[in-house]
């Protein structure tokens, strides 16, 4: 599958230039093409700067609203961000058209923080834009969710991230959700470290996009796994999760414990895909899932590739489950797994809620300013002024 990917802002740009970084990796590694083209969209002219990978010419790093935000960035006022890319999106249109891979791209990737300004407030409002545009390309957003001590310290978090979420589900065909604070607790080191953390969010899709462009026939599975059957399985909010394991020793492949081994390895590998989901949810409330084996040919039985599908279905079964093979021949055993058309996300409930709460403060606290403003007023009424 190749995808065109944009990003907005700081948090979206640093991703979708990782995401150029995979596709050269798969150019290089693989001789595949699954990345058609990468830009970058910012009110903040230093943020562009310091990207390395997309195209470092104006057409590829986009600047909007610079001249109401002097290129510094909208200071997490999303309203701003979206108020300017209502006005600039035909840049951002403009940019688009240059490329000359739109015809070879099978969907285009839109990718934002949720809690920032400039990513948050413009994401909705242009994919949006290129969905009139664009009807027959399905268009996805990746929406990196706050860490816990930013929705704990700065009261915007919250707020931002509902009224993203909230536009970006309605405006998206898909919105794959990836929470920061998922990358915090399995290595506290990496909490400062961004790009190690954008490298993890970005490395479950190299097999997923690669699966499907594979030329090679050593490489090419009995269940192709292609841009339809991810196409199909993306609807509405969707996490993707993957898990590799480096090959166990087999002494004797024709041994019956060696067989069993190798399926229970299997099962383990997708439990921990499982525990690795971009965000944490219960994949009993997903409507749709998919999921990619990717092992050495001899590894790749098809009994393998069955268990894990009667796994999967146990954990969700609810789920319309597509599933594909990829044979690799470096002695990994990888499972990607993803879920999506979720009917619940805990952590999206409580987003909107706190905001909801959070609105209603606001609204009680205008009323009583306007009161006390009203009092004053009636207290200085018979002061003279000198006016
Ligand atoms: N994973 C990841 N998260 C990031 C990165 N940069 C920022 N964030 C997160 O994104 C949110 C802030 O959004 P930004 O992208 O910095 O904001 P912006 O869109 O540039 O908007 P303004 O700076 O307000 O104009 C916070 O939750 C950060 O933790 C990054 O490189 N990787
Ligand atoms: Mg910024």
């Amino acid at each position: 599958m190749k995808l065109l990917v944009i990003g907005f802002g700081q948090c979206g740009g640093r991703v979708a230039d990782e995401f150029a970084r995979l596709g050269i990796r798969a150019r290089i590694e693989r001789g595949i093409d699954i990345i058609t083209g990468a830009f970058a969209v910012n009110t903040d002219v230093a943020d562009l700067s310091g990207l390395s990978t997309i195209r470092s010419d104006y057409q590829h790093r986009v600047l909007i609203g610079g001249q109401r935000t002097g290129g510094r960035g909208v200071g997490k006022i999303n309203e701003l961000g979206a108020e300017i890319a209502r006005e600039d999106g035909d840049k951002i249109i403009d940019a688009m058209r240059t490329t000359q891979r739109l015809a070879d791209t099978d969907a285009i990737l839109l990718i934002a923080g949720a809690a920032g300004g400039t990513g948050s407030g413009a994401i909705a409002t242009i994919t949006q834009r290129l969905k009139q545009r664009y009807i027959e390309k399905p268009l996805y957003n990746l929406i990196v969710l706050p860490f816990r001590h930013e929705e704990e310290v700065e009261g915007r978090t919250i707020y931002n991230s509902a009224t993203c979420l909230k536009s970006v589900y309605l405006a998206a065909d898909a919105v794959i959700l990836v929470d920061n604070e998922r990358y915090v607790s399995k290595t506290t080191s990496i909490r400062s470290n961004l790009a190690k953390i954008n490298a993890l969010i970005v490395e479950p899709f190299y097999n997923v996009l690669c699966a499907g462009e594979e030329k090679k026939s050593q490489y090419i599975g009995s269940r192709i796994l292609d841009g339809g059957d991810i196409i199909q399985t993306l609807a509405g909010w969707t996490v993707i999760g993957y898990s590799k394991s480096r090959k166990a020793k087999i002494k004797n492949p024709f041994d019956f414990r060696e067989k069993m081994t190798e399926s229970q390895r299997g099962v383990q590998v997708m439990n921990n895909a499982l525990a690795e989901l971009s965000l944490h949810c219960d994949p009993k409330d997903a409507g749709r899932g998919l999921y990619l084996l990717s092992a050495s040919p001899k590894e790749m039985d098809m009994n393998l590739v069955s268990d894990l599908g009667a796994h999967l279905k146990r954990l969700a079964p609810e789920a319309i489950i597509r599933t594909g093979d990829y044979p690799r021949g470096d002695g990994t055993l990888t499972v990607t797994v993803i879920l999506s058309e979720f009917s619940g996300v805990s952590k999206l409930v409580s987003y909107f809620t706190h905001t909801i709460e959070l609105l209603s403060i606001i609204k009680r606290k205008r009323e009583g300013i306007e009161l006390e403003h009203r009092d004053l007023r009636e207290a200085f009424r018979d002061i003279p002024t000198l006016l």
